[in-house]
């Protein structure tokens, strides 16, 4: 027994660093006049009710043997195929195919461009949220609908977290830390509950925009977007309010722009109405403001929000979601010249 437990530490110590110190190792070992087979030879001087259990160690023992020796000579072919000293240097190298912009990133480049020039800055922030920065803080009360466990993501181990449905939660972020004047927009990607189809997905893309400081009106509201409209769908398009409810916005507003296809004759991407609704918007809550310690008689507010998704799909006439995350590069490739 104590001359198996040598072995086995001389054997477990050993490394083989050429083909030839492999084979010396089997012959040692493994070979027919090898130390396996002289320690089996060991059998016959064996009590006779001894004789199971030291079959089972000499078993063992010589399992133990054969693993070594597969590891040894992997170890040495791994080794082998490391080394340079084969390679021909002068074979063409492998071609790496450039990959191109993905249409959401080309669109949001955009949207953020234009405002930019507006002299908006860019805000990111954490795709896991809690409930605070992603509901509480933006005064969508306890029970609101977008709350329910059917149309958010929790995390189960925490239910204080979730994916964050909008960006919103990025611009309390920021109206956490920062006093007015506050000028942002906060593009990002966000999470809802929802039956993967040609128009509904488990994650979309969003830009939102908040805009915070003293005498901040609808007006400045329309003339911003209006000016993005033109920046985005060419200086033809035309655009229109409809009033609307957001719970973070009061008076809150969607925006349509004649319909990018027809230019407003009608037809069946804006359903015969000439119009096609583009983003929601609205002077920000006094209650919002207050939440971040901003006084709401000093202080006014717009915001808004759109869908990547809905932008690219009026500019490029992407009718169908799931073309965005399916990484199919006969659709990615077509996008190669829009940059
Ligand atoms: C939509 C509509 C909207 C906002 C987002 C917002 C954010 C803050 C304060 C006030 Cl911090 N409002 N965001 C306001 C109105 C509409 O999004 O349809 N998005 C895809």
């Amino acid at each position: 027994m104590q001359k198996i437990e040598g072995y086995k530490n001389d054997m477990a110590a050993y490394e083989a660093p050429t083909t030839e110190a492999l084979e010396d190792f089997r012959i040692k070992y493994l070979g027919t006049k090898g130390i396996v087979k002289a320690v089996m030879g060991e059998m016959k001087n064996v009590q006779p009710e001894k004789k199971k259990e030291f079959g089972q160690i000499l078993n063992a023992f010589k399992i133990f043997a054969e693993d070594k020796y597969e590891a040894l000579k992997a170890a040495l072919s791994s080794a082998e195929n490391k080394t340079t000293a084969n390679v021909d240097w002068s074979l063409p190298g492998d071609s790496i195919p450039v990959g191109t912009r993905h249409p959401l990133s080309i669109v949001r480049n955009q949207i953020v461009s234009i405002f930019k020039r507006l002299g908006f800055a860019v805000a990111e922030g954490p795709e896991i949220e809690d409930d605070w920065h992603n509901f509480t803080a933006l005064n969508l009360p306890e029970n609101h609908p977008a709350r329910d466990m059917q149309d958010t993501f929790y995390l189960n181990q925490n239910p204080d977290y979730l994916l964050r449905t909008h960006t919103s939660s990025v611009q309390a972020r920021v109206m956490e830390k920062q006093k007015p004047p506050i000028r942002i927009v906060c593009p990002g990607r966000v999470y809802r509950n929802e039956t993967i189809s040609a128009r509904a997905h488990c994650f979309f893309h969003q830009v939102e925009g908040l805009y915070v400081d003293d005498n901040v009106s609808f007006a400045d509201l329309k003339q911003t977007l209006y000016f993005f409209v033109q920046e985005m769908f060419g200086k033809e398009a035309k655009v229109r309010f409809r009033p609307s409810y957001f719970p973070f916005t009061e008076p809150s507003a969607e925006m349509d722009i004649s319909c990018t296809v027809c230019g407003g004759r009608g037809c069946s991407l804006c359903k015969h109405t000439g119009w096609v609704e583009i983003l929601g918007c609205g002077m920000v809550h006094p209650k919002m403001l207050e939440n971040f310690q901003i006084d709401p008689d000093t202080y006014t507010g717009f915001a808004f929000g759109m869908g990547i998704e809905r932008i690219c799909q009026l500019k490029y006439r992407i009718n169908d979601l799931r073309l965005y995350s399916q990484n199919d590069v006969r659709f990615l490739r077509q996008f190669t010249g829009a940059v």
